[in-house]
């Protein structure tokens, strides 16, 4: 007797995985659960790899790949946005939205290799140039519109990226802590006090913000920080969007932030409300708003939650958006192929350069759709996405 326990026994194919499962429930003491664990090993079960019954669903046809990684997203899912998106990647949505681009393409696809295949039979079947561009431009289109949905994804499911840039001593790191609402960055009237960059998540109404405090920008001697502000920079280069902070009673000079901000979209916080305002030029900056505060005081900060939702929007957050995004760097990759042979087919066909040459991209285009479900996937690719997976799911 090792433990008193429930067995639960999933008959193929109705299964996670598809194959015959017996699933055992039993109590979690560690020397219970290893008492159990060595008997059914005894008995020849084998542990299982990570990702080991995604991989098993997959490769059984019960998910297929968009589903597996919409797995890892449900496990991973940090704010409501992602949570949402994954659910709806792992029902199935993005899959047949790239279905419904690959069925127009297959068809194509069909209808040019029949024309190539009879071609010396006479009249038997053809299909003109003007046809192949006719039901291939939507296909194009469509891609490039699913293609183009990705930075909102990828908002969604890893969060919005935003730098606090301004010049030293401005509040950034005071910012930072407000709206993480604990003392994560140091805070000091010495300028130059943040020299690294600090990375902090924020769930706010069910967005997630990845919030970066930089080294204020100036040119410095002390090499530290010079390479502070170095990274400062490229922090703002990956970014979605910027919070400048300005020091409202003494702004300093502004060019050097605002070429550093320049492309991304800003909300400009005149900070220290308190001391009194200078008049500060802010036309150099493409502000999604300004809005003075004190963060001593506190006063004017019930604002800031807000911003933050403008801030997003701006850079392309759609919060309503229930719509399918692609989400991965892989998605974006693959989709990209697809739509670059797509045109190189269309031009082929509009240049009439034969069919043969139309019908290799058509199947170029049509393979990487394929690669997004995992319909055509290479065995280096299964791997690296099942190795994201903990044991056993
Ligand atoms: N009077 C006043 N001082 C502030 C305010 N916000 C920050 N400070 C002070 O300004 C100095 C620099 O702040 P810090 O957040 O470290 O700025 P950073 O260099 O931009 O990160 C510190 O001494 C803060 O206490 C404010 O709203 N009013
Ligand atoms: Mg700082």
């Amino acid at each position: 007797m090792l433990d008193e326990a429930l067995a639960l026994f999933f008959r193929a194919p109705s299964s996670f995985t598809g194959e015959d499962v017996v699933e055992l429930q039993c109590h979690g003491g560690a020397a219970t659960m290893r008492a159990v664990f060595e008997a059914v090993i005894a008995e020849g079960a084998v542990p299982a790899e990570p990702g080991e019954f995604s991989r098993r669903a997959f490769m059984n046809g019960r998910l297929d790949l968009l589903q597996v990684e919409a797995i890892a997203d449900v496990i991973h899912a940090g704010s409501e946005a992602s949570r949402r998106l994954a659910q709806q990647h792992l029902a199935g949505g993005l899959s047949k939205a790239v279905d419904a681009l690959k069925a127009p393409l297959a068809e194509l696809m069909m209808l040019v290799e029949a024309a190539i295949d009879f071609s010396l039979e006479e009249h038997v079947y053809s299909i003109s140039a003007d046809e192949i561009v006719a039901r291939g431009q939507p296909v194009a289109d469509g891609i490039e519109a699913l293609l183009g949905t990705w930075d909102a994804g990828r908002m969604k499911r890893d969060g919005v990226r935003v730098a606090i840039v301004g010049r030293p001593n401005a509040g950034k790191s005071s910012l930072l802590n407000h709206l993480l609402g604990q003392d994560r960055a140091l805070v000091t009237e010495v300028a130059g006090t943040t020299r690294d960059y600090i990375e902090e998540v924020l769930q706010l109404d069910g967005v997630e913000y990845r919030l970066v405090d930089t080294a204020g920008l100036r040119s410095s001697d002390d090499r530290i920080e010079a390479m502070g502000v170095a990274r400062a920079r490229e922090v703002v280069r990956s970014s979605d969007a910027a919070l400048v902070v300005i020091d409202g009673h003494a702004p300093g000079a502004l060019q050097e932030i605002c070429e550093a901000v320049e492309g991304l979209p800003v909300v400009l916080i005149i900070n220290k409300s308190d001391l009194g305002a200078a008049v500060i030029a802010t036309e150099g900056f493409a502000a999604v708003a300004t809005h003075a505060l004190s963060l001593s005081t506190g006063h004017g900060t019930e604002a800031l939650p807000g911003l933050l939702r403008a801030l997003a929007e701006a850079a392309g957050y759609a919060p309503g958006d229930e719509s399918v995004l692609l989400t991965r760097a892989r998605h974006r990759r693959v989709m990209q192929d697809a739509l670059d042979a797509m045109r190189a087919a269309l031009s082929a066909a509009a240049a009439d350069l034969g069919h043969e040459l139309v019908a290799l991209d058509l199947r170029l285009s049509l393979d990487a759709l394929g690669s997004m479900t995992g319909a055509v996937t290479s065995e280096d690719i299964l791997h690296r996405i099942f190795a994201d997976f903990c044991v056993g799911k």
